[in-house]
Parts: structure tokens; sequence; C-alpha cells
């Protein structure tokens, strides 16, 4: 009986451990500008979302996240991030998000290509 509750704890570490050698980090481009941003910004991905880290400079507008990729895509990263209402390098925010901003978190927007 004890031999068996060791291997299945043997079994959930070394599931553990493959889980965490699959976690991929990645950096992008996030426009924002203020403090404020940068908690709305990092705060719009969880654990609960399969990212582990989110670290968004203000000064290079550079967000780096540690992510599960089995668990979330980067293409559904970015889309959190845009419904807060922020452009990333590839997606771009309704202007219905984005004029929900508060006055100070309202960056200069890059322009569209189109
Ligand atoms: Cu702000």
């Amino acid at each position: 009986m004890k031999k068996t509750i060791l291997s299945v704890f043997s079994f959930l570490f070394i599931g553990m451990g493959v889980k965490a050698q699959q976690l991929e980090t990645t950096t992008f481009t996030v426009y924002g500008n203020c403090g404020m941003c940068e908690r709305t910004i990092e705060g719009a991905l969880g654990e609960k979302d399969g990212v582990t880290e989110a670290d968004w400079d203000r000064e290079t507008h550079q967000m780096t996240i540690t992510y599960d990729p089995k668990k979330i895509s980067i293409d559904e990263v970015k889309e959190k991030i845009t419904a807060k209402g922020y452009d990333t390098d590839t997606h771009r925010a309704t202007d219905k998000a984005y004029n929900g901003l508060p006055g100070c978190c309202k960056y200069e927007r890059p322009e569209t290509k189109e």
C-alpha cells in the first residue's frame, strides 16, 4: 500500500517536471504609458490562463511573459491585453476599449498600417 502511494507521488512529480520544462518565455511590444497601465497590462494575465510571469516595462514598452503554450497561445495572450484597451505590436484594441481607459492612461497609439 505504501509503495502504491509512493509511486503515485513520483508520477505526480515527474508530471510537474515535464510541465515546467514546457513553459516558454517571449517578449513583444505593448503600448502604454504609466504605472497604472503597468498594473492593468500585467493584471490582464494570470496563472489560471497559463501565464506564470508577466512583466511590462514602462520605458521600453516591452512585455515579457512566461507561459504554457498548451494552455494559451500568444494570440490569446494579446487578445486579453487588447481587451483592456492596450495595443500590441500585432493586435489592436477596439476604440471602445481604448476610450474606456482613464485619462492618464490614454497613451499615444501606434499608427494603423492600413
Ligand atoms: Cu496608465
